[in-house]
């Protein structure tokens, strides 16, 4: 089956591509098509605005992920704001400015969550959902993964997920663990 996987950050689809490698699906990059305002308040809700908006458009099965970092010493923020947090345009301004946020921090807890939402052109749904708690370091390490990755050290990890190749990090993530039981479904034959 083709599915086109509408997302525009291509750490997101780099992870996509290498967790779903097995599965047989012709994975389409998203062309020519600008995803639609993330006006939901919750992941599932963007995840399911973006996915629906491309499987209207394309004809075709679309998978999207909505994710964010909320971090305990900010009350759960940015959540589902992370990619618009401070206003600013790159990965590395955005981790300064949560830096700046957390100066005075004792309190470095954060987890990310992702949602992976499967739409099919007749209006059905999936849904799948991970998380992963860890620690926010004071300064960035390690040039791998995305946003928030040279940041945050998993529970029961030394090293950032920047530090980590993908097949490390999907083993552990957020991501990888949405995708992970969207494997599992697909791998027993239960959603069609
Ligand atoms: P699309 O909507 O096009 O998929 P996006 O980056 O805007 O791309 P989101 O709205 O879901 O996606 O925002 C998620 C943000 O949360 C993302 O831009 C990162 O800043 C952060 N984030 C999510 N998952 C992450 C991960 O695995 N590692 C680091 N940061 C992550």
């Amino acid at each position: 089956m083709t599915v086109v996987v509408a997302t525009s950050n291509a750490g997101k689809v780099r992870e996509i591509e290498e967790a779903l490698s097995g599965l047989g699906w012709q994975l389409e990059a998203l062309s020519g098509m600008t995803l639609p305002p993330e006006t939901g308040m919750t992941y599932e809700d963007n995840a399911a605005l973006k996915a629906c908006a491309v499987a209207l458009s394309t004809g075709k099965v679309a998978l999207a992920d909505d994710s964010g970092l909320e971090v305990e010493a900010l009350g759960g923020q940015p959540g589902v704001y992370s990619a618009r947090f401070g206003g600013v345009n790159s990965d590395t301004e955005r981790n300064v400015h949560l830096l700046n946020k957390l100066r005075t921090a004792t309190d470095r807890r954060a987890k990310f969550v992702s949602v992976v939402i499967v739409a099919y052109p007749d209006g059905h749904l999936e849904s799948y959902r991970g998380e992963l708690r860890g620690t926010l370091l004071e300064g960035p390490r390690g040039e791998n993964g995305f946003g928030y990755d040279p940041l945050f050290v998993p529970d029961g990890e030394t090293r950032t997920l920047a530090e980590m190749t993908v097949a490390e990090k999907r083993a552990i993530s957020h991501r990888g663990q949405a995708l992970g039981a969207l494997l599992e479904a697909h791998r027993s034959g239960l959603p069609e």
